[in-house]
């Protein structure tokens, strides 16, 4: 593209004096390798496996792990680059306390001491709930498991939520309201057996790279790809058929794919009869929603809906995967279900090359959400409000059921609670809403508010600049315990090196916590493998059951799928087999889906779309990829994707800059032109801060039953704001109007 590379002083200006392009010790190739440990990569939810290379207590380099199956030693560039991060000079070593002078270093006893009395002096002036917890699943599953027995054993608070709030948690609510369980319903082993592949939401080349390769495979086997995307992202180039379709509006589409498969009779009657209910109803509720009806609504031919239905239809096997793209929506779940609806329809479970997948975004997205630390569950899967499930946990924890609190308040909610003064005090750990929450400007004047704020975390993110205690955790490779892929694998994360300084790790700087609270005996744990004994014992019997997996299973086998109740059951890659879906009755739903529209319409004032999302090189909130100076040269800043003729109606050019506005802030980036995205909708990715957080401009709205924001979809306007000058000029313009 035309745009100029940013300029060395410019780089300095957004990413400070340091991007790490070496590992520790230089690029000596003498250098003395003193292991390589098999693990995982530290970022998506793809989990590739990989092998570090540690040196002196750092990791300095890595190698393929070719025999771990899921990648077979492919790796994306994030994965490649991983080991520049932990000898990022920005490493916290210490504690960390707020002075009027600014952070100072402290020793961690009387940090320690100090969070505790905040705790005890805020709950006892306004109550537990008061103090909460957020939490997040770049964790282990045995660290996750920690939080959300913390909050309520240790704190005793209700609310206790986690970041997969604002990832996964559409899926989830559709896949269990539908399905009777929360997981993607096969490994991706199935994948290269489909005769259809049908991507909805979700940019597999950049986001799930390695999936990329599982359609390949499908495609080399002459499977059939439909994409439905408002913008034309690396893969469905290579589409056969495309849906172009406006945001916001993926329920109908699915809708009228249903309707045609109706229509055209592309149905597995003995499917439905045999192994679900409600079909008649779900048939009903898209009667008028013709391939004709959704054209109006979606923007995407009707001829092209049509061509869909017959795609996805006609074989006797498909997948279809999704995303964000359909489910970080005020009607994510609504959006699933619909595209359950049409899974459902086609008989697409159980059986060989079927499937509707979730492709599970974080780390351990998956596992994060499974054993305890979401405001509605409990370990197991459990729901938090159900008296049984309760009743089972409290006795395999050695409390009574009363003792464990209700269902707390959902990560975004937290921060309402905060400005509305229920919320006084928040200990955080393993994300940064500074960036990643919608509406940045309502999450700063939130943690402005708060009178006490504590932040675990390895560097100083955006978030932790507003505690008033920081405290240095752990990065991935210097901890161990377990994770569950996207597949709903779980796999084992092995430790490198130890945490360098006095950092600690963090589940050392939570039981020292639960134990200044007076909860030792709820905490018995020598180690991550302790906890994990508990979490077998705690989910037997409950949906996500880990009873039969031991650490030495995990590692031998390359990974368990589960639920895995005895040590001698193989594991579940796919579930649902024979048609047997996890209701108590075996039949699932069909959940009849009506069109919504998004929370936010164009107007004359703010006539535009706005989505957002992600680009290969970055990962989340950005602080660790932000720090590793190869990924940032791929994609130095957000750039605002735009079609040729709106960047022809407003006069700007690649490279200009723009300032995007909507009813909540604005953010100034130079401008992308692209023919691959709808020319009433604009992208902009959201990995960066000080002013580029795309979030300054989301809508914070929530799907009612996920509590999953709306970053896809929000109104906006776009306006240029320089016709020139020196890159200096175009800079400052930028800084300033952040
Ligand atoms: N490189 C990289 N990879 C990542 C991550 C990362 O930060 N960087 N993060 C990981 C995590 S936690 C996650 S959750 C996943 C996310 O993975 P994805 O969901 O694949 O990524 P996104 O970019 O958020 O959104 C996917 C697509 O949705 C499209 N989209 C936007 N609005 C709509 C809509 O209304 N309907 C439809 N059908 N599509 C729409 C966007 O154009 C985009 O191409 O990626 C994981 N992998
Ligand atoms: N506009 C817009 N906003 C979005 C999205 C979008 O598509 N558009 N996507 C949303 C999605 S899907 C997600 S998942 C969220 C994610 O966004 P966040 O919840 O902010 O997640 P991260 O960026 O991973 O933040 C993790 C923080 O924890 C630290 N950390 C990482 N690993 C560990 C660990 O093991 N221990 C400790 N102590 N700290 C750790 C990192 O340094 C970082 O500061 O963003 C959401 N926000
Ligand atoms: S695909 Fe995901 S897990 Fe694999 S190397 Fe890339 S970021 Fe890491
Ligand atoms: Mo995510």
């Amino acid at each position: 593209m035309a745009r100029a590379p940013l300029t060395e002083a410019e780089l300095i200006e957004t990413y400070g004096p340091h991007l790490n392009r070496e590992p520790k010790g230089g690029w000596d190739r003498d250098i003395q390798i003193d292991k390589v440990v098999d693990t995982h990569c530290c970022f998506c939810g793809q989990q590739c496996g990989i092998k570090l290379k540690v040196a002196d207590n750092a990791v300095v380099g890595f190698e393929p792990w070719y025999d771990f199956p899921f990648n077979e030693g492919k790796l994306c560039p994030k994965g490649v680059k991983r080991y520049l991060q932990g000898s990022h000079p920005d490493r916290l070593l210490e504690p960390l306390q707020r002075t009027d002078a600014g952070f100072e270093p402290t020793e961690w006893d009387p940090a320690l001491e100090r969070v505790v009395d905040e705790i005890h002096r805020i709950q006892a002036a306004y109550g537990k709930d008061a103090f909460s917890v957020i939490s997040g699943s770049s964790l282990t599953t045995e660290k996750t498991y920690l939080m959300g027995k913390f909050a309520r054993m240790a704190v005793g608070t209700a609310n206790i939520d986690y970041n997969g709030r604002l990832c996964m948690v559409s899926a989830a609510g559709a896949n269990k309201k539908a399905l009777g369980m929360d997981r993607a319903s096969n490994s991706w082993a199935d994948i290269p057996l489909a005769e259809v592949v049908f991507v909805a939401g979700a940019n597999i080349a950049e986001c799930a790279p390695i999936t990329t390769d599982y359609i390949w495979r499908a495609r080399d086997n002459g499977a059939k790809l439909i994409m439905a995307d408002p913008r034309v992202t690396p893969l469905a180039r290579t589409a056969d058929c495309f849906l172009g379709l406006r945001p916001g509006t993926d329920s109908a589409l699915m809708g009228a794919i249903l309707n045609e498969m109706i229509s055209r009779d592309l149905l597995d009657h003995d499917f439905i009869a045999e192994h679900t209910i409600g079909f008649e109803e779900a048939a009903a509720a898209v009667a008028e929603m013709t391939p004709k009806a959704a054209q109006e609504i979606t923007g995407v031919p009707a001829s092209r809906i049509e061509q869909a239905a017959e795609l996805w239809g006609r074989p006797k096997t498909g997948v279809l995967l999704h995303a964000r793209g359909i489910e970080h929506h005020s009607k994510g779940v609504q959006n699933v279900l619909s595209c359950i609806n049409i899974g459902l329809a086609a008989g697409r479970y159980g059986k060989p090359g079927c499937g509707v997948m979730t492709i599970t975004g974080q780390a351990n997205g998956q596992g994060g959400r499974e054993q305890g630390q979401k405001a509605d569950q409990l370990p197991g899967a459990r729901d938090i409000g159900n008296p049984e499930h309760r009743a089972v946990v409290a006795e395999r924890w050695g409390c009574s059921p009363e003792d464990i609190p209700q269902a707390g308040l959902s990560y975004q909610e937290q921060f309402q609670a905060i400005l509305d003064g229920d919320i006084k005090g928040m200990l955080l750990i393993c994300t940064n809403p500074m960036v990643a929450l919608p509406d940045t400007n309502m999450v700063k004047a939130a943690l402005e508010k708060l009178e006490f704020f504590v932040v675990i975390d390895f560097f100083l993110s955006e978030t932790a600049h507003h505690a008033d205690l920081v405290l240095p955790g752990s990065l991935h490779e210097e901890d161990e315990g377990v994770v569950t892929t996207a597949e709903g694998r779980c796999v084992k994360i092995n430790a490198a090196v130890t945490p360098p300084g006095n950092a600690k790790r963090d589940w050392e700087i939570i039981l020292e916590l639960a134990n200044r609270l007076g909860a030792q005996r709820y905490f018995p744990y020598e180690g991550p493998e302790d906890i994990f004994e508990e979490i077998r014992k705690v989910s037997a019997g409950g949906m996500a059951d880990y009873a039969g997996m031991t650490w030495d299973r995990i590692t031998a086998e390359h990974g368990l799928f589960w639920p895995c109740p005895t040590e001698d059951h193989p594991g579940t890659p796919r579930l649902y087999e024979g048609g047997k879906f996890a209701h108590p009755d075996g039949k699932a739903r069909f959940i009849p889906v009506t069109y919504q529209p998004a929370a936010e319409q164009v107007d004359v004032d703010y006539p535009l779309l706005l989505t957002t999302g992600r680009v290969i090189s970055q990962f989340l909130s950005g602080t660790q990829t932000r720090r590793i100076g190869p990924l940032v040269d791929q994609y130095p800043e957000p750039l605002v994707e735009m079609h040729p003729r709106l960047a022809e109606r407003h006069g700007i050019t690649t490279g200009d800059l723009v300032r995007v506005r909507s009813r909540r802030g604005e953010m100034t980036a130079p401008a992308q032109v692209v023919e691959t995205i709808r020319p009433d909708t604009v992208f902009v990715p959201y990995h960066w801060a000080n002013g580029q957080q795309a979030n300054l401009l989301t809508n914070p709205v929530l799907d009612p039953g996920s509590k999953i924001p709306e970053y896809k979809v929000c109104a906006v306007q776009i306006e240029r704001v320089t016709t020139g000058g020196t890159p200096q000029d175009a800079r400052d313009t930028r800084l300033t109007t952040g």
